[in-house]
């Protein structure tokens, strides 16, 4: 029995370090110069929905969702944010993934 133990205390201490490198290490605070981080797109808006709070942009590839240029639908984190906007204007936008819905955090017009 307590040789046991002592064969024991040896394998631990080698295998602590192992064990602690299997601990996810918290989430690094994204940089702004860092790809991953949520950046403006540029886009152009190709449908509104007012009542849901949806809009359909052709955009730009977005980078920290790891998308290519394409037309999709958003939703509007608040629907006031799509208040003024027109079918055709060009907007600037941020766009992040909220649990695997796609949400527009702020968008504004940008001169045509
Ligand atoms: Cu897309």
């Amino acid at each position: 029995m307590r040789r046991e133990i002592l064969w024991c205390l040896p394998l631990l201490w080698m295998m602590g370090p192992a064990l602690a490198q299997q601990v996810p290490r918290p989430v690094e605070a994204a940089s702004a110069a860092s790809p991953a981080a949520p950046a403006r797109t540029i886009g152009e808006v190709r449908r509104i929905d007012l009542a849901n709070g949806r809009v359909t942009v052709r955009h730009a590839e977005i980078a920290h969702l790891n998308m290519p240029a394409m037309a999709m639908d958003f939703v509007a984190r608040d629907p006031a944010l799509l208040n003024g906007l027109k079918v055709g204007d060009k907007v600037r936008f941020v766009a992040i993934d909220e649990g695997g819905t796609l949400v527009i955090t702020r968008i504004e017009r940008v001169g045509n």
